[in-house]
């Protein structure tokens, strides 16, 4: 059975991977790591170290104590909080990924980063945005993640290292808060929708963003690390979408539960920014062909699972 290491665990994104990780692989070969506590549905259900992911010498024990053949690097800071601290952002995202790829390198680990919408920027076709294309971001978080792209094609070639990713699009789901991204958006709205029965946006009523559901985004980081070697034409990393929101095509359906539920909008100017220069929608048939990549939650299904959670 494979031995796998969390960076990041106790995020939006590691809340939901490592129970499914658990289930798949067996709760005591899943090591969640991270700098802060997770949820007690990850506590509880099997090891959790806090571990900094910027650490080469912590991750590196740690990989070879527990006998590590995976790695998913989930540690980062996200593109709202990285343009506040752009700084703290390449620190903690390029230092972390260097760290795993080494400890990847040197006891010859799989290496799972997940990349972002955010990779593209001014330049780049907005409907669809291709997957072989120019990508100029405009933001930190976004210079970051195309530098791990290209970092993690590199170890690929040079030393051999099985390293795999998808570009996300935003990510929704209920559990653990977002941790600051553009996308943010679209979680909160739910949460304030079942509240306050208000939403105040801080994006414009006509922003369109590619975004997927929680469960899809768990099903496309095991998909792409289980695909076959040989199928695969890309590596770092796959285009990957599930639907393209609104915050007036959400609203919209969310008053289909909940109808007297309203929306207006306060738009910061930082994040507004950051969601015009990336795509309206993305090009995800390179996924969809090398490895059979097919999301199961479209806007309807996934509205309707996030209210009956958070009802
Ligand atoms: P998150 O902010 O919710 O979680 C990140 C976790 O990393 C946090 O628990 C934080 O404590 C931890 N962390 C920060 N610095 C660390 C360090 N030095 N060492 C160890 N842990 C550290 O982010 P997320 O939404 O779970 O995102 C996970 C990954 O997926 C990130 O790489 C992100 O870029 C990518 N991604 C997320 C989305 C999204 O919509 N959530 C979209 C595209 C890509
Ligand atoms: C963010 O908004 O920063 C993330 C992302 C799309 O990478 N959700």
């Amino acid at each position: 059975m494979k031995k796998i290491l969390v960076t990041g665990a106790g995020g939006q994104l590691g809340s939901w991977l490592v129970p499914k990780l658990r289930d798949l692989y067996g709760d005591l070969n899943v090591l969640a790591t991270d700098i802060r506590q997770p949820c007690d549905e990850i506590m509880g259900s099997g090891p959790f170290q806090v571990l900094d992911a910027t650490d080469t010498k912590a991750v590196g024990q740690t990989a070879e104590r527990h006998r590590v053949d995976l790695i998913y690097h989930l540690a980062a800071i996200l593109s709202a909080v990285g343009e506040l601290h752009p700084l703290r952002a390449w620190g903690v995202n390029m230092r972390s990924l260097r760290t795993v790829l080494e400890v990847a390198r040197e006891q010859g680990c799989a290496l799972f980063m997940p990349s972002s919408i955010a990779v593209f920027g001014y330049g780049t076709a907005k409907d669809p945005a291709p997957q072989d294309t120019v990508m100029l971001p405009t933001t930190m978080y976004g210079i970051t993640k195309l530098a791990g792209e290209l970092l993690c094609n590199y170890y690929h070639r040079k030393f051999g290292v099985d390293t795999r990713g998808v570009r996300y699009p935003g990510l929704i789901s209920y559990g653990t808060s977002p941790g600051g991204g553009t996308t943010d958006w679209s979680i909160d709205i739910f949460y304030k929708a079942v509240r306050d029965g208000h939403y105040t946006c801080f994006l414009g009523p006509q922003t369109q963003l590619d975004m997927m559901y929680m469960s899809d985004a768990v099903s496309a980081a095991i998909g792409v690390m289980e695909a076959d070697q040989d199928m695969l034409e890309h590596r770092n990393a796959f285009n990957v979408t599930a639907m393209q929101l609104t915050p007036e095509t959400l609203s919209n359906e969310i008053q289909k539960h909940l109808p007297g539920f309203t929306i207006d909008y306060d738009v910061d100017p930082v994040r507004q920014a950051i969601a015009d220069s990336w795509p309206d929608r993305i090009d995800d048939a390179a996924a969809r062909e090398e490895w059979g990549w097919e999301p199961l939650f479209d806007i309807a299904s996934m509205t309707e699972d996030m209210l009956k959670h958070l009802s």
